[in-house]
C-alpha cells in the first residue's frame, strides 16, 4: 500500500466525523450513521484505490451503503477496507465522549473477515505482548501482564466498557486493587489507549462488537500491541432466551459459512493479518484518545489519529475545515 494513501484515508475519516458531528445531541443514531456512511462512501470513492469493504454496516440485504463485500475507489493499489464511519452512534446522538469516524485498510486479505456480533477482546500495549492468553482466566492473565510491565497490580490500569455484563468482572478486578475505567461505549478507543506512549492504560478488556475488534486489532497491530478475542453469540453475551439462541444460532451458522467459529481464540494476527496497514480515526466528540470536533459558524476543527503499521508512525493531524468550501457532494450532510 503506497504511503500517500494514508493521507487520503486520514480525509474520509474527517468527512465521515463531520457528517456524524452535524447530528450530535440530537438524539437520532441512525440518521447520525446515515450521514456517516454517505460520506466515507464519496470520499472511498474519490480515493485512487481498487477497494473492498470486508467488515462494515451489515450485509447486503440490511444496509443500503457500505455493506460487506461492496467495492469502493476510483481504481489503483487492491486494498481491504474495515470501516466503523460512527463507533459510538448512541454517544454521537446523545452527546458523549469518545465517539469516532474510524477505517483501517490493507492489502486484499489482511483482515479477518466476520460477522457483526459479540467479541471478548483482550489489550495490552507493545510491553506486555505476547504475554496474553484469553484461554487464561482474566486473573491469571493481569496478574502476568503486570508482571511483564514490572507493576504491582494495585498500579494496573484496566479499561472497559459501563455494560451490566461487565459488572462481575469489573468487581473482580476491583477486588484485586485494579484500577478500572470504564467507559460507557467505545471499546476502539479505550483498545488504542493501552497503545500510546503517553497513557497510563495498560489493558482494554471488554465483550464488544466483532467489527470494532477487527478494526482495533489493526491499530493494535500497527502500533505494536497484542490482542486476543473470540466470537461470542448473542444468548452466551445477553439473556439466555429463545429469541437470543435464534440469533446466536444464525450468528455461528454465518461464521461457518465463513470458515470461522464462535468461542474459538482468535490472535491478533489472525484479525489483522499484516504489518502494513493502516488506521484513521477522527473524534467526533472530545475523548481521551482524540479531541472532539469544534464548530463556529461554518468553521469546524477535527483531530484525526493516522498510524501506519508499517514504519510505525503516529500522527495526529489538526484541520481547520471550511465547510461551506466543500466539494457539494458532501456539503449537505456537514453544514
Ligand atoms: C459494542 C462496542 C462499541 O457499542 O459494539 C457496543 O464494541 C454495543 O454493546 O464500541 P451493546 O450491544 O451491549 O450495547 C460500542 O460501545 C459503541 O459502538
Amino acid at each position: 500500500m503506497k504511503r500517500d494513501l494514508a493521507m487520503a484515508f486520514s480525509r474520509v475519516t474527517e468527512g465521515a466525523a463531520l457528517a456524524g458531528y452535524k447530528w450530535l445531541g440530537r438524539g437520532d443514531k441512525i440518521a447520525a450513521d446515515n450521514a456517516a456512511v454517505e460520506v466515507m462512501r464519496t470520499l472511498l470513492n474519490q480515493t485512487e484505490i481498487e477497494g473492498e469493504i470486508v467488515i462494515g454496516e451489515g450485509e447486503i440485504d440490511e444496509a443500503p451503503m457500505l455493506f460487506i463485500g461492496e467495492k469502493v475507489g476510483l481504481g489503483g493499489d487492491a486494498v481491504d477496507i474495515a470501516v466503523d464511519p460512527i463507533e459510538g452512534t448512541r454517544m454521537t446522538a446523545m452527546g458523549q465522549n469518545n465517539a469516532l469516524a474510524v477505517l483501517a485498510a490493507g492489502e486484499k486479505g489482511s483482515f479477518l473477515k466476520a460477522p457483526d456480533m459479540y467479541m471478548e477482546k483482550l489489550v495490552v500495549g507493545p510491553e506486555a505482548k505476547g504475554c496474553i492468553n484469553l484461554d487464561l482466566p482474566l486473573v491469571t492473565n493481569l496478574e502476568n501482564i503486570a508482571k511483564a510491565l514490572g507493576k504491582t497490580l494495585d498500579s494496573l490500569v484496566v479499561t472497559t466498557l459501563a455494560k451490566p455484563r461487565h459488572d462481575g468482572v469489573i468487581a473482580e478486578m476491583q477486588s484485586m486493587g485494579v484500577r478500572v475505567f470504564a467507559f460507557p461505549d467505545g471499546d476502539v478507543a479505550a483498545s488504542i489507549l493501552t497503545c500510546m506512549p503517553d497513557s497510563e492504560v495498560d489493558v482494554m478488556y471488554c465483550i464488544g462488537g466483532a467489527p470494532e475488534g477487527v478494526v482495533s486489532a489493526a491499530a493494535i497491530r500497527a502500533l505494536g500491541g497484542d490482542m486476543h478475542a473470540r466470537l461470542l453469540p448473542r444468548h452466551e453475551v445477553k439473556e439466555d432466551n429463545e429469541d437470543n439462541r435464534r440469533l446466536g444460532q444464525t450468528e455461528i451458522d454465518r461464521c461457518k459459512e465463513m470458515g470461522i467459529e464462535t468461542n474459538v481464540l482468535l490472535r491478533m494476527e489472525d484479525m489483522a493479518k499484516s504489518d502494513n496497514v493502516i488506521f484513521a480515526g477522527t473524534g467526533i466528540t472530545k475523548g481521551d484518545l482524540l479531541e472532539g470536533i469544534t464548530r463556529k459558524g461554518n468553521i469546524a476543527t477535527t483531530e484525526t489519529l493516522l498510524i501506519r503499521g508499517k514504519c510505525r508512525t503516529i500522527r495526529r493531524i489538526k484541520s481547520t475545515h471550511y465547510l461551506d468550501r466543500k466539494d457539494d457532494s458532501i456539503k449537505n450532510h456537514i453544514i
